[in-house]
């Protein structure tokens, strides 16, 4: 395996990883190349949203007299056009869009995309990091454009998976199955450096992240876990609590210091929230690629067989050993 120095441009370790594969045809290279352009472009329009007023609602009219929209809008028209006119995708999905997204005629390629184009936005207007997660399969097989049944895979079935993260700098992490890599965007010369070479989540730690406000409709076990959290744990806790409300920003905190992210069903909610394909797989992967764990209390989340575009699972995902206790405990209060 070649060893990763910080600093090596992305598309060198796509170009990297692509070699991992004999008999790759550069396709799925294409694909992220592309996805990165994406990302440069939301990562700019995230930077410039105060100062363009692009905040509010779509339709709205900027100082300029322009019409403007809203930022997850946007970055899902920039994923959208860049995906379909790309050549190495058959079919999409995204947050945004209720029914699967065809690519341009002439264009189809031979993967899939489900993406969550602009995650976390309701923290957008007050400079909260938010998030753009995508999850790529191969399709099925056959030619032409993709359907449903392409999409609908397995987790444990992604090619690769990650998240862009626009915070106090832009920090685009990914998998390939072959560990974790965080590149940050230098905007002053427009590419993305390795800055985390293969990163792997603590086993352990004490940081857990869930909205506590829930906590009345939460199911017994769950509760029963967070309190156990709050105690000493043998003198590992008290735990600290870190909840931003930004899946891709939670996420990204615990990757790097390790902590457990909940986000579990609920009296009025028995799914929970989070949806499989474009939030809970792409983050299980790269968990699990990290050393770490995601599950839904019952199922691992990469073993789950979805059935529609937007299903939702609960989630529980982050440092092996904390995810493992959750799931102990989810097991025997159910019982
Ligand atoms: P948002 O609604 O702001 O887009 O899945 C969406 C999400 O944010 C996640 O990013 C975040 O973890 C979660 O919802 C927050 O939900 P609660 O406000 O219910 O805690």
């Amino acid at each position: 395996m070649l060893v990763k120095r910080k600093g090596i441009t992305i598309s060198r370790q796509i170009m990297d990883d692509q070699m991992l594969h004999p008999g790759a045809t550069g396709e799925l290279t294409g694909l992220l190349n592309d996805l990165v352009v994406a990302g440069k472009i939301i990562s700019a329009e995230v930077n410039m949203a105060g100062l363009a007023d692009i905040l509010g609602q779509s339709g709205r009219t900027n100082i300029q007299g322009e019409n403007v929209q809203k930022l997850d809008v946007f970055a899902n028209q920039t994923i959208k056009r860049r995906m379909e006119q790309c050549g190495h995708v058959c079919v999409m999905t995204s947050e945004e869009d209720d029914d699967i997204i065809p690519v341009l005629d002439g264009y189809e390629g031979n993967y899939t995309i489900a993406f969550d184009p602009l995650d976390g936005s309701t923290n957008i207007d007050v400079n909260v990091s938010v998030g753009t997660i995508f999850s790529i399969h191969r399709r099925l097989g056959g030619t032409g454009q993709g359907s449903a049944a392409d999409l609908l895979q397995r987790g444990s079935k992604q090619v690769a998976a990650g998240y862009i993260i626009y915070g106090s700098s832009t920090v685009m992490v990914y998998t390939t199955g072959h560990g974790v890599y965080g590149f940050t965007l230098d905007p002053s010369v427009g590419e993305f450096f390795l800055s985390h070479p293969n990163i792997t989540i603590p086993e352990h730690s004490l940081y857990y992240s869930v909205n506590e406000a829930y906590a009345n409709h939460w199911f017994d076990s769950t509760r029963r876990y967070v309190d156990f959290l709050k105690q000493a744990d043998g003198g590992k806790g008290p735990y600290s609590l870190r909840y931003i409300g930004s899946l891709v920003s939670d996420f990204h905190r615990n990757l790097i210091k390790g902590g457990i992210f909940i986000y579990p069903e609920t009296d009025s909610a028995p799914k929970g929230k989070l949806r499989l394909l474009y939030e809970c797989n792409p983050i299980a992967l790269l968990a699990e690629q990290a050393g770490g764990k995601a599950t839904n209390g019952k199922t691992r989340i990469l073993d789950i067989k979805p059935t529609s575009l937007h299903q939702r699972t609960p989630f529980y995902v982050g440092s092996k050993n904390m995810v493992a206790k959750a799931e102990a405990f989810l097991k025997i209060c159910n019982t």
